[in-house]
């Protein structure tokens, strides 16, 4: 391989390869369709093209280069960040708990300064949009959940009527990549009737129903038996989840929404301390949400998504391991690549593993935080955390210089057998192939193929260690 070139131009993208933009024989790495946000299949199928017309007498080298300038060009921090929204619209009666919701995904109180107005009968006739304090772009929309006019100085609600309410709110309807709507003890008619308008839209609407730590206390206090079971507490809260659910799903079909699905409905606690702990159906809501979205607004949304439930942690590992091969791709042409929002320069291997370790709660303020969360012992929860992070810890010693390569080279053995090495050299040599641009880099400490493949080790890692941690702190 070294610096081959591509011998042929190679036939036009049938429809599997642009399915499958790069792939590896042995079905190890595959850069998916699904893995590339929209700017970026731009840039993958404008490179492909590009090398197919122009670069036949090109090294390698200068290939990565071509690239290089292709990515540098296209995604920049600022149009990157200017294309990637993610819109989440939250409509319903009043009262249901939305602006409590929308506080604490925001991981504020209602008495912190930007916080929405909890318990505030005060109609609003207009939508609030809440940016997400940890990423700008993550926008949750308040919509009215009736319509109101001004008389005699005061705003007074007149009868629903849904296509002057699509009139009004249509088009910030439309921007919003997935709705929720929020009931309380009934199911109020405007918001069924604004959510069948948003999935006419061809939205997505999930149905919340919140205050279940409510429901759970009063279950205890008419009927203790309930939870005497031998599961004892955890198996009544799961019974009266499914109860609430059914009981929901019977509600919307009552009037006239259709069957929902029970899947679509979620069960939860809008109250800080409950969404931080990953109670009851929050976490599912939220990767629920996730579905909705393409991979870079994946990548903003996890972001946002700082709790502690397993339900999270596996969604990170698996957008985080959908977007390695941006990385590797950094490291592997030393360059500098905008990573999911945030611009990374130096060591681009090394703060990827510090954005990932935070992402999954696994930095020293989380650990603290879930310690105080659960009154736990933060010095145990932190042993938990770094005895599974030995791969992690050996990378980013490598970059900061304090090992060599052949103790990094031990690590990766250590972890994932000496057969790392031929994988990755065999990653490397099919992309030399599908993508030339990495051939000639296999000689570099860390390749394309290594680099990937170790990053995705590490995430794995991670993974374990979150899990293991929220375990012990809720066990
Ligand atoms: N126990 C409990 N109380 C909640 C929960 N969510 C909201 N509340 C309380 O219910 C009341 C109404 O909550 P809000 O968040 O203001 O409801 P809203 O849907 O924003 O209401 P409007 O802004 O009037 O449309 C407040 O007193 C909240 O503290 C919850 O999950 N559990
Ligand atoms: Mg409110």
């Amino acid at each position: 391989m070294g610096n081959k070139q591509p011998s042929q131009p190679q036939d036009g993208p049938d429809s599997a390869q642009a399915e499958v933009l790069s792939t590896a024989a042995d079905g190890r790495l595959e850069i998916k369709t699904d893995d590339l946000g929209p700017e970026e299949q731009k840039i993958f199928r404008k490179f492909a093209d590009k090398i197919k017309n122009e670069t036949h007498g090109q090294s390698a080298a200068e290939m990565l280069q071509t690239l290089h300038e292709e990515v540098g060009q296209h995604v920049d921090e600022e149009q990157w960040m200017g294309e990637a929204y993610v819109r989440i619209g939250i409509v319903g009666v009043s009262g249901a708990g939305k602006s409590t919701f929308i506080n604490s995904l925001r991981e504020l109180m209602a008495k912190d300064a930007g916080g929405a107005a909890v318990g505030n009968t005060e109609t609003t006739s207009d939508t609030a949009e809440y940016r997400h304090p940890k990423n700008e772009h993550v926008i949750l929309v308040d919509f009215p959940g009736a319509l109101f006019k001004v008389e005699g100085g005061r705003w007074k609600s007149v009868a629903f009527n849904l296509k002057e309410y699509t009139k009004k709110f249509g088009k910030k309807m439309r921007e919003c990549n997935v709705f929720l709507v929020f009931t309380s003890d009934r199911v109020h008619d405007n918001a069924v009737w604004i959510a069948a308008k948003a999935r006419e839209m061809g939205k997505k609407v999930l149905f919340v129903r919140s205050k279940f730590d409510q429901d759970v206390t009063n279950k205890q206090r008419d009927d203790e038996a309930y939870f005497a079971g031998p599961e004892g507490q955890a198996e009544g809260e799961e019974r009266l989840l499914q109860f609430e659910r059914e009981d929901y799903v019977t509600k919307l079909e009552t009037m006239g929404f259709g069957r929902v699905a029970p899947g679509d409905v979620f069960i939860i606690s809008g109250i800080l301390d409950n969404i931080q702990r990953g109670q009851w159906g929050a976490p599912a809501l939220k990767d629920a949400i996730l579905k909705q979205l393409n991979i870079q607004q994946k990548m903003l949304f996890i972001t946002t998504c700082q709790d502690f439930s397993p339900t999270m942690a596996r969604a990170k590992a698996r957008i985080y391991k959908s977007r390695a091969w941006k990385v590797a791709l950094g490291v592997a042409s030393g360059g500098a690549i905008p990573y999911g929002g945030t611009a990374v320069n130096a060591g681009i291997m090394a703060a990827t593993i510090i954005l990932f370790k935070k992402g999954f709660g696994l930095d020293e303020n989380s650990v603290t935080k879930l310690a105080t969360l659960t009154g736990k012992n933060v010095v145990e929860l932190q042993h938990i955390v770094d005895e599974r992070l030995s791969l992690a810890n050996k990378i980013t010693r490598f970059f900061q210089g304090d090992i060599d390569w052949q103790s990094l080279k031990e690590a990766l053995t250590a972890v994932a057998g000496g057969g790392i090495f031929a994988t990755a050299i065999a990653v490397d040599a099919t992309l030399d192939m599908v993508v030339p641009f990495v051939g000639g880099l296999v000689t570099a400490p860390l390749s394309f193929g290594l680099a990937w493949r170790a990053l995705c080790l590490v995430i794995e890692q991670q993974e374990q260690s979150a899990l293991a941690l929220y375990e012990r702190a809720f066990s």
